[in-house]
């Protein structure tokens, strides 16, 4: 049976757009391209001594970055820079956005978690890349703030690769949502997953609950409501947390639930990053019928201010980040 690859399903995506000139494709298959250098790289972890471990550095968000993260960041820069379909690259890993030469520049802004979860490799969790697809929007060769400070509305497309127990990529440019699996003996992405819809509701709910003591008291409350007893509302959730959140919200994705990063005490504005994880995951759950939130409103309507921000994330099923926005908005809720 000859099966759909994702180079094929993106030429076909281009042709719904008569407006299309092949730069978005050929960004796609760039990204496709430094996809599979992390993955060989990301199953090689731990043979040999190169690629394991830490830098020594530590990064933006105070993090210690270990060697796959420089080697994922180095790899995406270097083939999307290269790819002449970008003018400018924003990543988690670094501080300052990457400006390309205006010569060899092109109309999108690619940003990236180029590693997201690396404090789990060592112990062989699944990890995975977040990537968002902008439309440089100032007029001129020039990259201003406002191409790069764009609400996640503006997402031209947006996707992540999982690097677990087989590599997936999952993306999508506004017309549903679609999952690819690499087929390492051809090295080939083929269509495993089209039209991915998340369920309306589910039965899990992902939170570092070791954080509980920092959380306001609706934040308890609402963890405590999904915890309680009660066969009427199909309760209790079951609780699965991996903290890679790439594959927190896979598993989200397919099955429903919630996945939710609050603010606490700490990090009033969480932990997670607008730009590369919040916004991307957004845009597909959108589009897969699911929410995200910040506790109060849509993540994609949260204008930036700064590449790098913060926002507690509240993001899966419909129905549960409703119910989470309503009881978050209600004192003593949780019965
Ligand atoms: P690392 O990349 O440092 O492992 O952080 C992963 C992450 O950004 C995200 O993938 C997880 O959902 C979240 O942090 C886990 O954070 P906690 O360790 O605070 O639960």
């Amino acid at each position: 049976m000859l099966r759909t690859t994702l180079v094929q399903h993106i030429r076909e995506q281009e042709k719904l757009n008569p407006n299309a000139t092949g730069m978005f494709t050929n960004l796609m298959y760039e990204i496709l391209v430094a996809a599979k250098f992390v993955s060989l790289e990301v199953n090689k972890a731990g043979i040999g001594e190169s690629i394991f471990g830490l830098t020594g550095e530590i990064n933006v968000h105070g993090e210690e970055v270990q060697k796959l993260d420089r080697y994922a960041n180095e790899t995406f820069i270097k083939t999307v820079g290269n790819s002449g379909s970008v003018c400018a690259i924003t990543s988690e890993e670094s501080e300052k956005p990457v400006i390309i030469d205006p010569e060899s520049a092109g109309n999108y802004v690619f940003m990236m978690d180029p590693l997201d979860g690396s404090s789990n490799i060592d112990v062989n969790v699944s990890i995975g890349t977040i990537f968002s697809i902008y439309r440089k929007i100032s007029p001129g060769k020039e990259v201003k703030d406002e191409d790069l400070l764009q609400k996640g509305s503006a997402q031209v497309a947006a996707g992540y690769i999982v690097y677990g127990s087989s590599t997936m990529m999952v993306y999508s440019s506004g017309d549903g949502v679609h999952g690819f699996t690499l087929d390492p003996t051809l090295g080939e992405f083929f269509l495993s997953h089209p039209y991915i819809r998340i369920p309306n509701r589910g039965s899990t709910y992902s939170i570092n609950e070791g954080n509980q003591e920092d959380w306001d008291e609706n934040q308890q409350n609402l963890v405590n409501y999904l915890k309680k007893k009660d066969s009427l509302t199909q309760r209790p959730y079951k609780l699965r947390y991996i903290g890679s959140l790439v594959s927190d919200f896979h598993r989200t994705l397919l099955k429903g639930g919630i996945f939710m990063y609050p603010g606490d005490k700490k990090n009033p504005n969480g932990k997670l990053r607008l730009a590369y994880e919040a916004n991307p995951l957004a845009f597909i759950v959108g589009i897969a019928g699911g929410k995200a939130s910040d506790g109060n409103s849509r993540i994609l309507d949260i204008a930036p201010s700064d590449i790098h921000q913060q926002t507690p994330l509240y993001i899966g099923s419909a129905g549960e980040v409703e119910l989470a926005e309503k009881l978050l908005a209600t004192t003593n809720a949780g019965n």
